[in-house]
């Protein structure tokens, strides 16, 4: 397999996790998204991925884009240690836990976005920092209060699950803007317990050849 993506980016640093819970070897193609303007708008990449985003996933000839799309299909493809229960209810909850960060949290704190509040909207520094932590909390809020329903050692019981693979990513990102964490006690003690795994230790930004 082969991977196209960036360190630093939370999408990337899902199919990682997913990569490496299920211990698949691949090989990595770093995109720089900030470089010379973004290589990810590159002639190159853009034949690769039309959206120009990261991540993107090959498999011989299958080419896949969207992080939880490629998580579930390497979840079917490798089905031990599954990342999503089986009953459809406990599927369901999980699943909705891991949009509740990929497709409600992340989108508005990507770099398109605050580029677009930086560069068109003129709006300051400051302000583009006030964004995200007035995202990252109302959305850490809600999770935190959805984990005392569904934690246990992780987000949901005691196995990990796709919605484990999307908190990491974003509490990375909490922690890059400084937003502060003390009011979600359950979401640090699952982030500390997921930290402890060697899998976690592997996807991280800071181990990727790429980093900075
Ligand atoms: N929903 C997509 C999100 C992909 C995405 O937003 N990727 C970001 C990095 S996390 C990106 O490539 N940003 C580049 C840009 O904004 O120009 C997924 O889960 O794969």
């Amino acid at each position: 397999m082969e991977l196209y993506g960036y360190w630093r980016s939370s999408a990337s640093f899902r199919v990682r996790l997913g990569l490496a819970f299920k211990q698949c070897d691949y090989t990595y193609h770093p995109v720089h998204l900030v470089k010379d303007g973004g290589e990810q708008h590159s002639e190159a990449y853009r034949k690769l991925n039309p959206s120009e985003l990261v991540p993107t996933l090959i498999d011989g000839d299958v080419k896949l884009n969207q992080s939880l799309a490629i998580i579930e299909y390497l979840d079917e493809c490798y089905p031990e240690n599954p990342l999503l229960p089986v009953d459809r209810v406990a599927k369901a909850q999980v699943r909705a836990l891991a949009y509740d960060l990929a497709c409600e949290l992340q989108p508005v704190t990507n770099l398109r976005v605050l580029q677009y509040l930086t560069g068109t909207l003129n709006c300051s520094d400051e302000q583009k920092v006030g964004w995200i932590h007035h995202w990252v909390s109302k959305s850490f809020n809600a999770f935190e209060q959805r984990l005392a329903d569904y934690a246990g050692d992780y987000c949901f019981g005691n196995s990990v699950t796709l919605a484990d693979i999307c908190l990491l990513p974003q509490v990375y990102n909490a922690q890059r803007f400084n937003v502060p964490l003390e009011d979600y006690p359950n979401l640090q003690r699952v982030h500390s317990n997921l930290l402890k795994l060697d899998a976690v230790q592997q996807a991280l930004p800071e181990n990727q050849p790429d980093a900075q």
